[in-house]
């Protein structure tokens, strides 16, 4: 059941999309107090064995208890522990224990959840306004809680199959010769490659929908040229419009007051990459038409997906810091300072970037309302997506295009996925990866991913292959790195062949892992789940959170630890150990339900079967444009009759509702023998029982 109430007076965020009325009852399970201050809190005691699911992109575990979260879209490139705010920000979360309960606050503003970090037992969420909506929503168990939200919050985004395809990116590749050579190495080694990103220098000056003629002199031809290879291109769109005479979207923009404006009435300045930029008005509806509508002139050179970034929205400075800092250095002596003059100065400089100031002192309009922008920071991002999803939607009526953001709140994975950000080349990351794709699937963000191998810092060969092996099972699965870090495309580390090996499991899991993540599109469910939700019972399933069930099939078990030569992981039943070295060579083992170490060397992904699962596999390509998904070979394990509906469309259209678009794999007992029967031609069946 789910009930809805209404605080002081929100904005419509459209995150919720089912009409519902407010509830007459008072709020049950949570406290509601009124301090002082004006802020509401409302708090929850927990018992000693519950768990807190939830906040979607947020740091540390999959279990939130124990820290203290802030949801407030933050640009920071260091994702270290003691951080609090991420990119997102997803306010839902489920306390799962003998009687479990989601909440969602629907608060445009900041967030505080304090869960059991002040006071043990106590969670604690405070919104920094008085206008919000509360959703409390109670069920059978966390999975059943997740399921009733996803509901209420619409479908998610659907990206294009092709998207399931490996990905390359970094930061930058500067021009056509640059990528020709990425490609032509990938293609040389035999690795699989699907797209190629195109980071700010693309473009003309960091301007948004324009495109070097000096790197690009011919953008179409070769986006074409790309796409013969089966690569497609994939740019990145920056909030920030630069400012500069002549630029249409610039002078557009101002003509008809699309950008965010101060408090006078002038329009918003803040510095980012191109240098001194206006954010458009994502929250104006008008803009938002106008700014989606301009993704139309890189359509029209045959791009089929995007990025956005940028958007939360980050600002390395406004003029207002900077005069700030000028006057304070000027009545500093820097002739000959102490170290406390040192540091001010240092910090007073590294405080420009996202100053709380600034986020003040600019506002947005609301249907003619003028609303100051850190009361509705959160839905910046969302905001921005939206407008791309809107324009898609009209320009492309038919065709999905790829479409995922930085920043984001719940809402917006109707109209695109996420990457996680810039995350670093460190194990704990890849940790941090595996905890956070559920609860991101929790959330509606099924398109997502992080960036593999990390952005900052240098990849080394051994974290670069652990780390695929685990990307293989998330559905945006690209490598990125940031500017001056060691090259990371997987030719660059020596010996390919192992690169081209675990890549090559992905692309034979392809039409499975598009099958469930379409599936749980198409219901509102989820793709990612932690072993707790399909073994809601086990005690020790409840426990675990680097394992992960990956749709209705399998369950993964991903190393994340430098020089370890395996694992122990626990099984909450029997199970069949797949060790893939390849798509084709395996290793089979039966597994008892319990505790197991298992080996696993650098170049193997190991793959659990479900007792009474089956898995198809397709043959390996190179792209997923030359994907063959007539033949197929299945790896069962049972000694019954079972059966594996797979989702299949062409993967670009967008009839997704379709019956035909869905076949049966099935095991079956005929005359006392287990076999495979399916429409597809089965050119292999390894059944286990
Ligand atoms: O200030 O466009 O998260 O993926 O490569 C850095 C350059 C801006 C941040 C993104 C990252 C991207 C980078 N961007």
């Amino acid at each position: 059941m789910i009930r809805k109430y209404l605080y002081g007076n929100p904005i419509e965020t459209s995150a919720i999309t089912e009409e519902m009325e407010l509830s007459k009852d008072p709020i049950p399970y949570f406290n509601e107090l009124t301090l002082n201050s004006g802020e509401t809190v409302f708090t929850y005691q927990m018992t000693e064995s519950d768990i807190v699911y939830g906040l979607g992109e947020a740091n540390r575990g999959l279990n939130k208890r124990g820290y203290i979260y802030e949801s407030f879209c933050t640009d920071d490139p260091n994702h270290t522990e003691e951080k609090r705010s991420l990119y997102g920000a997803h306010n839902f979360v489920v306390i799962s224990g003998m009687i479990s309960v989601g909440i969602f606050i629907d608060c445009a503003a900041k967030v505080t959840f304090d869960i059991g970090y002040t006071e043990q037992d106590t969670l604690k969420i405070t919104p920094s306004v008085p206008d919000f909506k509360v959703y409390v929503i109670d069920g059978k168990d966390a999975y059943d809680i997740v399921k009733q939200f996803r509901k209420i919050i619409g479908r998610s985004y659907i990206a294009p199959r092709w998207a399931f395809g490996f990905q390359q990116s970094r930061w930058s590749y500067m021009n056509e010769d640059e990528i020709r050579e990425v490609v032509r190495k990938y293609r040389e080694n035999g690795i699989p490659l699907d797209a190629i990103y195109l980071d700010i220098d693309y473009m003309e000056g960091y301007k948004d929908f324009t495109v070097s003629d000096e790197r690009f002199p011919n953008f179409k031809d070769f986006v074409a040229e790309m796409r013969s290879q089966g690569v497609r291109l994939v740019p990145i769109i920056d909030a920030g419009v630069k400012i500069e005479d002549g630029y249409d979207v610039y002078e557009e923009g101002v003509q008809n007051n699309y950008f965010c404006k101060r408090e006078d009435g002038s329009d918003f300045v803040a510095g980012v990459w191109p240098g001194r930029t206006h954010f458009p008005d994502f929250l104006n509806e008008d803009a938002r038409k106008w700014f989606g509508s301009k993704y139309k002139v890189l359509l029209d050179d045959g791009i089929e997906g995007f990025w956005n970034d940028m958007n939360e929205p980050a600002m390395f400075y406004t003029d207002e810091g900077l005069n700030e800092v000028k006057d304070y250095i000027k009545n500093v002596d820097l002739s000959n300072p102490d170290s406390e003059t040192i540091f001010k100065v240092k910090d007073k400089l590294s405080g420009l970037a996202n100053r709380m100031e600034d986020y003040c002192g600019f506002y947005h309009n609301v249907d003619g309302q003028m609303i100051r922008h850190d009361k509705v920071h959160n839905l910046f991002g969302y905001n921005m997506t939206r407008s791309a999803g809107e324009a898609f939607d009209e320009l492309e009526p038919n065709k999905r295009i790829l479409m995922f953001s930085r920043s984001s709140y719940i809402g917006m994975h109707r109209y695109g996925g996420i990457w996680t950000g810039d995350n670093q080349s460190w194990w704990s990351h890849l940790l941090l990866n595996i905890k956070m794709m559920s609860s991101l699937n929790m959330c509606g963000f099924l398109y997502s991913g992080a960036d593999l191998g990390g952005f900052g810092s240098n990849c080394t060969r051994d974290l670069m292959l652990r780390w695929l092996a685990f990307g293989i099972f998330t559905p945006l699965m690209r490598n990125h790195s940031a500017l001056g870090t060691r090259r990371q495309e997987c030719y660059n580390f020596g010996d390919t062949e192992d690169f081209k090996n675990i890549l090559s499991i992905r692309y034979s899991l392809i039409p499975y892992l598009y099958s469930e993540y379409m599936k749980a599109c198409l219901n509102d469910d989820m793709m990612i789940k932690p072993l707790s939700f399909e073994y809601p019972a086990d005690d020790f399933a409840r426990g675990v959170e680097d394992q992960l069930m990956i749709g209705e099939s399998i369950m993964i078990a991903p190393v994340y630890e430098q020089n370890a030569n395996g694992r122990y992981v626990y099984l909450p039943e029997d199970m069949l150990l797949v060790t893939f070295k390849s798509s084709s060579q395996r290793k089979y083992q039966i597994l008892k339900k319990g505790p197991h170490f298992i080996t696993v060397a650098l170049n193997e992904v190991p793959v659990f079967i479900r007792k009474n699962k089956l898995l198809p596999l397709c043959r390996t390509t190179i792209c997923t444009d030359n994907m063959d998904t007539s033949r197929f070979e299945i790896i069962a394990y049972t000694n019954d009759n079972i059966d594996y509906t797979m989702y299949e469309d062409d993967g670009i259209s967008k009839d997704y509702d379709n019956p035909n678009n869905y076949c049966q794999f099935s095991i079956k007992k005929i005359d006392d023998q287990l076999g495979a029967v399916s429409s597809k031609t089965i050119v292999k069946l390894s059944l286990f029982n």
